[in-house]
């Protein structure tokens, strides 16, 4: 059998079962030759299955890890609990370079560096005993106008370094690589595969920046668990997530006043008075202002306007928490966005699908004017 990889995504092609994964038809002329998973993907959009088998994946990871000086954790502004679960701590066996991607999805005046600080001290909280080489800000799909400069640090951080690239899935590490290897003179035709699915890189592949004498393996991505959208099928986790821009809406809320978020959250104001709160989210989750019984009725219902996912995959549980949020804080809710509070300190009721994870934090935006 040969041990021939996809290019993009890094599973071992083999050309007798349909249904398994590497599964490729030779093509007539010699061509770079992809999974039959992987044409689908870059060709229409459509992913028959994510990669989810999570020992599989650490295998992947535990390989790449042995052969490399340091790992580059790729985060997800919108999600960074979700990009940096606590069980990863037995992962980190080697010094850490935080990459906190995305930003472009920040509001104009958010400037990035606050984003490294912010991070660094979520790491310093999570892994306190663990080696953080430092945090880096980029958009590995906006280049314009900060985002070259800053690929371009991060390529110098790295010289002749192996480096393994992991982090949870869909937060776009194989994105970063391809902004990566742009520069470096490489086939658009023979890049890896991206799409908007977590779960697209299947197995390990090796790349090379010769401009600096650095090796990249990228890994594919963990499914961390408490995100929403890995409760959900990869379709609809697609869609939680910002695309373009954070969708930011700013409520006073009445007491029993209550925002629902793609009719899988719902947040009561339970203080005693009108409250000021931010919510942030993905641009295609319906964020619906209403009050106290009508809103529980819509979050137990999730009426088609108000749904971001399909009927059949509700949640079987939702659980019930309440928060004390003070100003300058969120109470953040993984993979689906968060709440910031202004002003005065409020009293809020969650309700949220069981595994999720929740919390308050320092804000993640605007804190000064917390
Ligand atoms: N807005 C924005 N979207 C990005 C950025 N980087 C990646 N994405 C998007 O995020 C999605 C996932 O990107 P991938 O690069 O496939 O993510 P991954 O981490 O390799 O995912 P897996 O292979 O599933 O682990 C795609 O829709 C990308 O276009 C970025 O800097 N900004
Ligand atoms: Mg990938």
């Amino acid at each position: 059998m040969s041990n021939k990889k996809c290019p993009g995504c890094g599973v071992i092609l083999q050309k007798n079962a349909p249904d398994q994964p590497g599964f490729y038809i030779p093509p007539e002329k010699a061509e770079t030759v992809f999974c039959q998973r992987c044409f689908r993907l870059r060709h229409y959009g459509q992913l028959k299955k994510a990669a989810d088998d999570i020992a599989a994946i650490d295998r992947e990871i535990q390989t790449a890890l042995k052969k490399s000086d340091l790992i580059l954790l790729v985060t997800d502004v919108f999600d960074p609990e979700g990009s940096m679960p606590v069980a990863w701590a037995r992962l980190f066996t080697l010094p850490v370079l935080i990459v906190v991607n995305k930003a472009d999805l920040l509001p104009e005046r958010t400037p990035w560096a606050e984003m490294a600080t912010w991070f660094q001290d979520l790491w310093t909280r999570r892994f306190p005993e663990r080696e953080l080489l430092g945090v880096k800000v980029v958009s590995a799909r906006r280049h314009e106008p900060e985002g070259l400069a800053k690929l371009a640090a991060l390529k110098k951080e790295l010289t002749g370094k192996k480096v393994t690239v992991m982090g949870a899935a869909n937060v776009g590490k194989t994105s970063l690589l391809t902004s990566l290897l742009a520069a470096e003179d490489q086939k658009k035709a023979q890049l890896p595969t991206i799409s908007r699915f977590p779960g697209t890189t299947q197995g390990t592949s090796t790349w090379t920046l010769h401009s600096c004498g650095v090796t990249l393996y990228d890994t594919p991505g963990f499914l961390p668990g408490g995100r929403m959208g890995d409760l959900l099928t990869p379709e609809t986790a697609s869609r939680l997530l910002p695309e373009k821009k954070l969708q930011v809406k700013l409520w006073n809320l009445p007491p029993d006043g209550a925002v629902l978020l793609g009719g899988l959250v719902g947040v009561w104001n339970q203080s005693p008075d009108v409250r000021t709160l931010v919510f942030f989210a993905g641009e295609k989750t319906t964020i619906h202002r209403s009050r106290g019984q009508k809103a529980e009725a819509l979050q137990q219902e999730g009426p088609d306007w108000l749904r971001v996912y399909h009927r059949q995959e509700r949640p079987a549980r939702f659980g019930e928490k309440f928060f004390t949020v003070q100003p300058g804080e969120d109470l953040y809710i993984s993979g689906c966005g968060w709440v910031a509070v202004k002003r005065e300190a409020a009293r809020l009721r969650l309700l949220v699908p069981a595994g999720v994870e929740v919390g308050t934090r320092p804000s993640l935006i605007g804190r000064r004017d917390g």
